[in-house]
């Protein structure tokens, strides 16, 4: 399944464009608040030199890009989750996905309303922030009740899944995210059935002035202290250069000044916070395709996100680095040469693994 984030902000503070600049999706952007009103998503392939190559090597068909949803919202404003502005709708749009991208204003550009008649990234942050905490915290108080009673007869995963929410409610309520809050063992899913906003991997993203690349130096700080990522882009210009063809959009970067593509940038830091690694399937005359996986998961695991139907049957898996099959240039030279390796079930996945499950229908 493909990975999937969600884009939060203040109204205006750019999202919209920077979905755009990610899909050329065209989604509205325009200089008024509230201009998405609908959920956008943007499919986003993720490219890898790695499987091109590999590509070539085996011989494949075509490639396939593994991808990642973007999930474009209106924006919040203090109060949302209180039904201000268009409320909490479109933060129950985001409670599935995988991480957040927080679109904080940085630029100054005066004919952009702000809601707030100010720029002030670092209060932005804390408004929205806010907002996140306050509706998990609604969430998890409605949930919790339901829980209590399951764990009243004596449920031991509604037992420890309770003493989560309970946890959470008060982080929450002190104006914690529910990140801090541990996940019992026995409830391993607790966080995920909550649908906590404030237990995703964020990335900020400083929607800076044209040609500037640095992220303000207070919104830098607040991402470090969470451990989050933080880049610089001008999502305007991001989006003006996806109009544009290849040639021309290198032409517009250089007389910007702005490095490489900015969404390449986005694109990877977003990746980043997922702590995923790439494995591929690849084989002669079929497609050669990527995959992603958590980090520390197994031949097993991967195989299920092939299909379900080959981890059901899974019997072994032939699996060799991308590089070793390189330089064998095939993979019957691999085998010859020993690194085409077979694999149990229990097998770590390791990032650039190419793999052939072996399964019984
Ligand atoms: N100068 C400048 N203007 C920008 C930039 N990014 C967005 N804008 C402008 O700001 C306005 C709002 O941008 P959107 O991307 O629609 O903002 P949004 O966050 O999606 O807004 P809502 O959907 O209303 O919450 C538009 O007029 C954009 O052209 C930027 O980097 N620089
Ligand atoms: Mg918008």
């Amino acid at each position: 399944m493909s990975t999937r984030i969600g884009i939060v902000g203040m109204p205006n503070a750019g999202k919209s464009s920077l979905f755009n600049a990610l899909t050329k999706a065209g989604a509205e952007a325009a200089n008024y608040p509230f201009t998405t009103i609908e959920p956008n998503v943007a499919v986003v392939p993720v490219r890898d030199e790695r499987l091109e190559q590999v590509a070539a090597t085996v011989g494949a068909s075509e490639i396939v890009w593994d991808t990642i949803d973007f999930h474009d919202i209106a924006g919040l404003v203090a109060g949302a989750h209180k039904g201000e502005g268009l409320g909490n709708r479109f933060l129950a749009n985001i409670r599935e996905t995988d991480a957040i991208v927080h679109v904080v204003r940085a630029h100054g550009d005066e004919n952009v309303v702000h809601p707030e008649g100010r720029v002030d990234p670092r209060a932005d942050v804390d408004t929205i922030e806010t907002e996140l905490i306050m509706a998990d915290l609604e969430q998890a108080e409605r949930r919790v009740e339901r829980v209590a009673r399951q764990a009243r007869s004596g449920d031991r995963s509604a037992v420890a899944e309770e003493g989560f929410l309970r946890a959470a409610i008060e982080a929450l309520g002190q104006g914690r995210p529910a990140r801090g809050v541990p996940v019992p063992e026995d409830a391993p899913h607790a966080a995920r059935d909550l649908g906590a906003l404030t237990t995703k991997p964020v990335l900020f993203v400083a929607n800076v002035d044209e040609g500037s690349e640095e992220v303000p130096a207070e919104i830098a700080e607040h991402a470090a202290l969470q451990g989050a990522r933080a880049v610089a882009v001008s999502s305007r210009i991001e989006s003006e250069l996806a109009e544009l063809d290849e040639e021309d959009a290198g032409a517009m970067r250089e007389e910007l000044g702005v490095s490489e593509s900015g969404l390449q940038r986005v694109v990877r830091e977003a990746f980043a916070l997922l702590d995923l690694i790439a494995f591929f399937t690849a084989g002669e005359g079929k497609p050669a395709q990527s995959w992603h996986l958590r980090k520390g998961l197994t031949a097993w695991h991967a195989a299920g996100q092939i299909h379900s139907d080959i981890q059901k049957g899974f019997v072994r898996a032939e699996v060799i680095g991308w590089r070793e099959l390189l330089d064998a240039g095939g993979y019957a030279a691999a085998r010859e040469r020993g690194t085409l390796r077979l694999e149990g079930r229990d097998y770590v996945m390791a990032d650039g693994d190419v793999i052939n499950v072996k399964f019984t229908p």
